[in-house]
């Protein structure tokens, strides 16, 4: 009789996976692993088509990727490298020790290079390229902290001399020192790129390699196979700008970018995943990314062990232990690793049974081992398609004895006791006596052994020293002055916006036959909002793949054009990436030789104040080129609301040393403040750079008044005077960008309605007013017999008797700051405070920068010397309908 019970279909379970893995044996032996992927791809399909939910997973096993019988032979001389790479440690932590007995606390970082030298040293031995006569070299950005190590394997090349090694964080000393980080300012013929603010190497590097692609695409460039190397801490990769664009690198296709990431499972305080993996995190989110990501886990020794691990027991145990175990085992003893990491299972403690404790305790990690990090490297160089990571496992603070290997304290530390420094020299086998080693001293090969001929000849095979860092390009010729003076003569009765002038003036120096091909412009998805739109067909937008669609407005004229050749860098909503264009580009001159001449145009309030920290790095990196603030001042983006409205970013423009501030209110002083920056920066070859806003309220442009050029690029210039009756009391009223129209008005108000006669003159810049002030003060108390220099606030006001208002659109520190070298101390107006969606109009008499606003203040001023009557200031305030009583609007 049948049963008419179901058949048992989990004891049939093993049978039928058995029947399932014959199949793909057997496709697998016939017709290879791709049928097998494939084949398991339409698998997946079909289940997941029948709703079969599949777990998604990014990652492979807590293994190397790169199988044991895959390892090219290494082919450098193993020993002498170690030799080299022994010296270069103890000089790196020789010169931070010898830094701090001298001046202790002046800091340092011995732990980082520590675990990162054969990263280093296998790069340098053979991948690193030089900047030979005809090859560009790679970029290689150095984890910040590692610069000790760096700057050691340059004292061993010859680069640098003891003294500057003794000087190491004594800049200021005689005969010069080394700056503590990676800094071109300091080091212009040394350092490439600042990378010392963490998560800016990884969002510089992903858009430097993408500009190198432009470059060539755009035929400015020849091709060529440098690479663009990125040196990571995994602390550091918890930045939003270290992840925050790999995602565009792997769109992008860079397989000229590399990634070497630290992964010694530490950062500063303690571990950085100790409750996780990091590696296995990073490579979830590259891989996921669409990145070729390299584990380099697993030193050499641990290869048998794998090979013995026939039920993966082992590979099972290394993916289960987290890092802050992991951490621990790293500074543990051999008997504990024995007991804690593989007595979890009888198969695993017989797995190391034939390996003493010493021998265990010393079974090395992926990223101190030469051989696994030669083939990940040599894997990732090769690689084409997508951009590679390494993940590197290391051990923080390597070699330097058992208080500072994998602690939790080794970031900090910078000093080694004298058994400590024994150890290490003993460790590391650097010929140095029990009795000179307390002092720390330099190491130098001699200059014929074995280890130094090597040193010089692999260096000349890979095309000179790294890092190198010069200017090999010739200066420009400046365009013709006819493309500027044409905005001298005025709009006549059209209204335009100095946003409008700056896009024309944009296209004119697009379609000069000499510069205009070396123009980035860069927008970070506001060309519409800006009137840029224009460019998307004339120059086209830039894209490695070109154009693989039809565009919805094909049939418009000012289509979506995107091109392998396009010109222009369409970014998306990333002012970070596109401040990183900015610096690939506005740093080109010597990186590759070329004079790019990037404008990055953007919302302003989303400039200094969001990416402040990229704007800095591009002042340390000697980068060139304008930064354009669209949309700016607080009142004049009327109706956007607050989290537009910029009345900061001229302040914030102040500290950056060599960054060049205008805020121009006519397209003629923003014709002459570009023309200037194209003179300087890529004529004279002068290492600053521009931050110019401009903005959207259309008003009649009017004609530049006779030799107003020399003002307008110092920061002051009268623009209208007012009538020459001596008797009359006076006033000066100062405007900045569109808010000089408000003091135009009040100038007429003061006039005609209260006979007082004012002169009207145009800041363009309180930043160049404020350098030129504390400049002449500095020369003035340095020199306290001679005649005083005078300031060109001074020597424009001509010791004028008036009363001064300032007003600008921007906070009032900005006029406070000019203050003192006024006769008589200004009256600031500015707009402190959140802004408002609101008309212009009203949003200027709420932050009391419309011109009855300046009008009373003027009149105030005056009464306050008696040179009116107090009624006059009442009557005003009343007359405006200005309501006394309203709160500050900073307070509301
Ligand atoms: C933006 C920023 N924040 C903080 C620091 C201070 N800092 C310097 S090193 C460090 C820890 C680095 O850890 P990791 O990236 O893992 O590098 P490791 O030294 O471990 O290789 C920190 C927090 C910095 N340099 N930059
Ligand atoms: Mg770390």
């Amino acid at each position: 009789m049948a049963s008419n019970t179901a058949p048992d279909y989990k004891a049939l379970e093993p049978i039928e996976t058995r029947e399932w893995i014959e199949s793909l044996e057997w496709i697998l032996a016939n017709q290879g692993s791709d049928r097998v992927r494939r084949l398991l791809e339409d698998l997946q399909i079909y289940a997941q088509r029948e709703g079969v939910k599949i777990p998604f997973t990014a990652n492979t096993p807590h293994i190397n990727t790169i199988p044991v019988d895959q390892e090219p032979l290494y082919p450098g001389n193993r020993d002498i490298e170690r030799r080299i790479k022994s010296v270069i440690r103890w000089n790196a932590m020789a010169m931070v020790v010898r830094a701090n007995v001298e001046e202790a606390g002046i800091g340092g970082h011995i732990s980082t290079y520590a675990s990162a030298a054969t990263l280093y040293e296998v790069a340098f031995n053979h991948f690193l390229h030089g900047k030979g006569e005809h090859f560009d070299g790679d970029q290689v950005y150095f984890q910040g902290h590692s610069s000790p190590g760096i700057y050691s394997r340059a004292f061993l090349e010859g680069r640098l001399s003891e003294e500057q090694l003794r000087n190491f964080r004594r800049e200021l000393r005689p005969g010069g020192g080394l700056s503590s980080y990676p800094h071109p300012w300091l080091m212009p013929d040394f350092w490439e790129f600042p990378t010392v603010s963490m998560g800016l190497a990884s969002i510089t590097a992903i858009y430097q390699a993408r500009f190198n692609h432009y470059l060539e695409d755009r035929g400015l460039h020849p091709s060529s196979n440098h690479k663009v190397w990125a040196f990571l801490g995994d602390g550091e990769t918890d930045e939003p700008e270290s992840l925050g664009a790999i995602t565009l690198a792997a769109r992008e296709k860079l397989d000229n970018l590399i990634f070497v990431i630290n992964c010694n499972l530490q950062r500063l305080d303690g571990p950085v995943r100790g409750n996780g993996k990091i590696m296995q995190e990073l490579e979830a989110a590259f891989r996921g990314a669409g990145w070729n990501v390299i584990k380099v886990i697993w030193g050499s020794g641990w290869d048998e062990l794998l090979a013995k691990d026939e039920n993966g027991l082992l590979v099972k145990r290394m993916g289960e232990v987290v890092d802050g175990e992991s951490q621990k085992f790293s500074t543990s003893s051999g008997a504990y690793i024995r007991e804690h990491f593989f007595g979890t299972s009888p198969e695993l403690l017989a797995l190391v049974e034939h390996l003493s404790d010493e021998q265990l305790r010393k079974l090395p990690l992926g990223g101190h081992d030469p051989q696994k990090v030669y083939s990940a490297y040599k894997q990732a160089v090769e690689h084409s398609g997508s951009p590679t990571v390494i993940l590197a496992r290391t051990i923080k603070g390597y070699g330097l004895g058992e208080t500072g290997e994998g602690r939790n304290i080794t970031h900090q530390q910078k000093m080694l006791n004298h058994d400590e420094l024994r150890e290490f020299r003993t460790r590391f086998n650097i010929p140095i006596s029990d009795d000179d080693v307390i002092e720390a001293p330099f190491y130098k090969l001699p200059d014929d052994s074995p280890e130094m001929v090597y040193l010089r000849q692999r260096r000349s095979q890979l095309g000179g020293s790294v890092p190198s860092r010069g200017v090999r390009c010739d200066a420009l010729q400046m365009p013709p002055s006819t493309i500027f003076d044409e905005f001298q003569s005025g709009s006549g009765e059209r209204q335009v916006s100095t946003t409008m002038a700056m896009v024309q003036l944009l296209s004119k120096l697009l379609k000069d036959p000499e510069i205009g091909k070396l123009i980035v412009p860069i927008i970070p998805d506001e060309a519409r909002t800006f009137g840029m739109e224009g460019l998307f067909r004339t120059i086209g937008i830039y894209s490695h793949a070109g154009q693989l669609y039809e565009p919805v407005d094909a049939n418009t004229l000012l289509y979506y054009h995107e091109a392998k050749d396009g010109q222009l860098l369409e970014e998306g909503i990333t002012e970070a990436g596109s401040m990183s264009s900015f610096i690939a580009a506005g740093s080109a001159h010597a990186t590759h030789g070329i004079n790019t001449i990037p404008f990055f145009v953007f919302y302003s309030m989303f400039g200094l104040q969001r990416i402040g920290d990229l704007i800095w790095l591009a002042g340390e990196m000697r980068c060139r080129g304008f930064l354009i603030g669209g949309t700016a001042g607080r009142t004049t983006l009327n109706g956007e609301g607050l989290q537009h409205q910029d009345g900061n970013s001229h302040l914030l423009a102040y500290p950056v040393p060599n960054l060049k501030a205008y805020d121009p209110a006519y397209a003629y002083e923003l014709a002459a403040i570009v023309k200037d920056g194209i003179k300087r920066m890529y004529v004279e070859q002068e290492d600053i750079f521009y931050y110019i806003t401009v903005e959207n309220e259309p008003y009649v442009q009017v004609e530049m008044p006779e030799g107003a050029e020399k003002g307008i690029l110092r920061g002051l210039y009268r623009v209208r005077q007012g009538s020459q009756g001596v008797s009359t009391p006076r006033a000066n009223l100062f405007g900045s960008g569109a808010i000089l129209n408000e003091a135009l008005e009040a100038q007429k108000i003061l006039e005609s309605r209260f006979n007082i006669a004012a002169d009207v003159w145009s800041i363009t810049s309180f930043k160049e007013l404020y350098q030129d002030g504390t400049d002449v003060d500095r020369w003035n108390r340095l020199h306290p017999g001679e005649t005083p220099k005078t300031t060109w606030i001074e020597d424009s006001l001509d010791g004028s008797d008036a009363v001064n208002v300032i007003a600008s659109d921007y906070v009032k520190a900005l006029p406070n700051s000019i203050a003192r070298w006024f006769k008589k101390a200004p009256v600031a107006l500015g707009t402190d405070g959140f802004g408002r969606s609101e008309s212009r109009p009203a949003l200027r008499r709420f932050f009391e920068v419309d011109a009855a606003h300046i009008v009373v203040a003027a009149l105030d001023a005056l009464a306050a010397e008696g040179a009116i009557n107090v009624a006059i200031v009442e009557q005003a305030i009343c007359h405006f309908e200005i309501d006394a009583n309203a709160p500050n609007p900073v307070k509301v």
